[in-house]
């Protein structure tokens, strides 16, 4: 595993239902760290780009409404293995079937309202940090604990 930035949107839902906190501060108990941060309103067009890969899907349209609808939080989040240890903070797809201790399953019933997105690869990663944020907006700094975050032994 090696070190990773990952991008993760509070999607409207959870920014109106006031958990962006509780969702930011699981991330940050995990021992990863926050690397950039801000609330934006996702145009039209940004939620085309950042969905292309649906837009054949019948829920498409829906889905770019929804993620129009209202602010969100994005967040870079950097940590070994961030990429794949958030998708499974996050928990399945539907909130309905999303198991109990993930985001997903415990904030949420909802299949289609969410909470979160979270980048599903290392080229997906990259190229969602692009196109949400600007340059120097994701910041590149020591983690201040990270000796007792990760064993001494452990690659980074
Ligand atoms: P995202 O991309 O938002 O992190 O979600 P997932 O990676 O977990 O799920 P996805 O790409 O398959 O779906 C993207 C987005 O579309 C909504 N959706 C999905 C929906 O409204 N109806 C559906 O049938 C599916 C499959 C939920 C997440």
């Amino acid at each position: 595993m090696t070190m990773e930035t990952t991008l993760l949107i509070v999607k409207p839902d959870g920014v109106q239902r006031g958990l962006v906190g509780r969702i930011l501060q699981r991330f940050e108990d995990k021992g990863l760290q926050l690397a950039g941060l801000k609330m934006m309103h996702i145009t039209e067009d940004l939620a085309h780009r950042h969905y292309a890969a649906h837009k054949e899907k019948p829920f498409f349209a829906g889905l770019v409404r929804f993620m129009t609808s209202s602010p969100v939080v994005v967040m870079a989040v950097r940590g070994v293995g961030a990429i794949e240890i958030c998708r499974k903070m996050m928990g399945a797809t539907f909130g309905s079937r999303a198991e109990p201790g993930t985001i997903r399953g415990d904030f949420g019933v909802s299949n289609s309202f969410n909470l979160i997105h979270g980048s599903d690869s290392p080229e997906a990663a990259s190229q969602e940090i692009e196109l949400f944020f600007a340059k120097g907006e994701v910041f590149d700094f020591p983690q201040g604990n990270l000796e007792w975050i990760y064993d001494a032994a452990e690659e980074l």
